[in-house]
């Protein structure tokens, strides 16, 4: 889609002084709270940040992979309380109903996850079958003229707040996904996990026991669950990637500004030139992984298929923001260990991004297996 860059630099505008106005001034307050101040919510609501990628004929902004990523690389340089109240709805948790909904489907729901009155979740980890996805125990049978679901689904993020839940079983043609509603009865959402990091986001059990949804909750064909859970996290990879791309421009920003101002032996710490290559090893990391997670968008944008390249992007900036919020707290010295200073809190935040969506080690399986299968090994460069 060709859109005015007119609009989407006035919407990266908008975002920007919001983020910097609104939402770095509340940190502190969600971190303590572990929640997000319903005003918020509400201004995050109207300026359509809950349907970014959500179709504009069902509400949304309609974005393109490029623009979405230019948002997420905003909206990361906050608290990552506040993207991922919005994540589900713009990414995993609509993207199946995007692809493979029925008319019916998307009319039922995009137009509420766009406005954000309904949030959406993404059920596929279980306790026995997080990066061996494929090994669902949560199973679905047919019953007359109604699917039974039963298992247990682990650290589903949202799913304290979510109304409807795009859950994984396995039915008697393989995994099948399935849209549950909060409503259907044998659905029930455990106490929410207590975390290293990421206070103000939630993420919780979801327990289906002889839970009954009608014929048409299933997603997309009987049997072909798995390969759409695979198309969403392609997405979702680069979309993450992303937000590591932000949180690591404002921890360099934080680390760059604490240099400055701090001074020992008689000079600002950035002075030093063990500092200095601190803070030039982070900002090339940044650099990199700015672009690439650029490029991988345009070239989905354009119609390529991005498995390859979302992996490196999700390995690549995830790993690299690991290594420059460390020298940010490195720089910051003993301030950096204590709770007053932000750089603490995204250290621990930051630690998640190694592990969700795919850990480190499954990018790297994906990366070799897409190397192996194609034609030309080099295809992404
Ligand atoms: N897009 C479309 N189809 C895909 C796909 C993708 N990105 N990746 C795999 N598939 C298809 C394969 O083509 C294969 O299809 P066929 O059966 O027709 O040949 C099928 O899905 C099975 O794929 P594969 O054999 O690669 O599955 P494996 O179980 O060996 O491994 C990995 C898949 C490990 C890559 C997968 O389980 C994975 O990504 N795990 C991590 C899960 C994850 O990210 N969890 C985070 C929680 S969700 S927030």
């Amino acid at each position: 889609m060709i859109r005015d860059a007119d609009i989407l630099a006035g919407l990266l505008d908008t975002i920007q002084r919001f983020v910097r106005e609104r939402l770095v001034p509340a940190e502190d307050h969600v971190a303590a709270s572990d929640c997000i101040p319903e005003e918020i919510v509400r201004d995050m609501q109207e300026m359509g940040l809950f349907g970014m990628t959500i179709p504009e004929a069902y509400g949304g902004l309609g974005l393109t992979m490029e623009e979405e990523v230019k948002v997420a690389i905003e909206l990361g340089q906050t608290s990552p309380a506040f993207r991922s109240l919005v994540g589900t709805n713009n990414g995993i948790g609509s993207l199946g109903i995007i692809l493979s909904g029925t008319e019916a489907q998307k009319e039922r729901y995009l137009p509420r996850l766009a406005s954000g009155a309904l949030i959406a979740s993404f059920a596929l980890t279980e306790p026995d079958a997080g990066s061996d996805a494929a090994s669902p125990r949560a199973t679905a049978r047919w019953s007359s003229d109604h699917w039974v679901l039963n298992g247990t689904k682990r650290f589903i993020t949202n799913a304290p707040l979510a109304g409807l839940f795009t859950v994984f079983a396995r039915t008697s043609s393989g995994i099948s996904a399935f849209l549950v509603e909060r409503s259907s009865p044998g659905l029930s959402i455990g106490p929410a996990d207590r975390k290293m990091g990421q206070q103000g986001t939630h993420t919780a059990d979801v327990m289906l026991e002889e839970c009954k949804v009608p014929a048409d909750a299933l997603l997309g064909q009987e049997g072909q669950g798995f390969k759409l859970a695979m198309r969403t996290l392609d997405r979702g990879r680069l979309h993450i990637a992303a937000v590591c791309t932000g949180i690591a421009i404002r921890v360099i920003r934080d680390a760059l500004a604490y240099a400055a101002q701090r001074r020992q032996f008689g000079k600002p710490i950035a002075a030093f030139q063990l500092v200095q290559a601190m803070l030039a090893d982070s900002q090339t990391e940044a650099y990199a992984a700015h672009a690439m997670v650029l490029d991988a968008a345009r070239r989905r944008d354009e119609g390529d298929d991005v498995v390859l390249e979302a992996a490196c992007c999700k390995l690549f900036a995830s790993e690299a923001l690991g290594r420059i919020v460390d020298r940010a707290v490195q720089i910051h010295g003993g301030a950096g260990y204590m709770r007053e200073y932000a750089v603490e809190r995204l250290y621990r935040d930051a630690r998640l991004y190694r592990i969700y969506e795919g850990t480190s080690q499954i990018q790297q399986l994906v990366i070799a297996r897409e190397m192996i299968g194609r034609e030309e090994a080099h295809a992404c460069i």
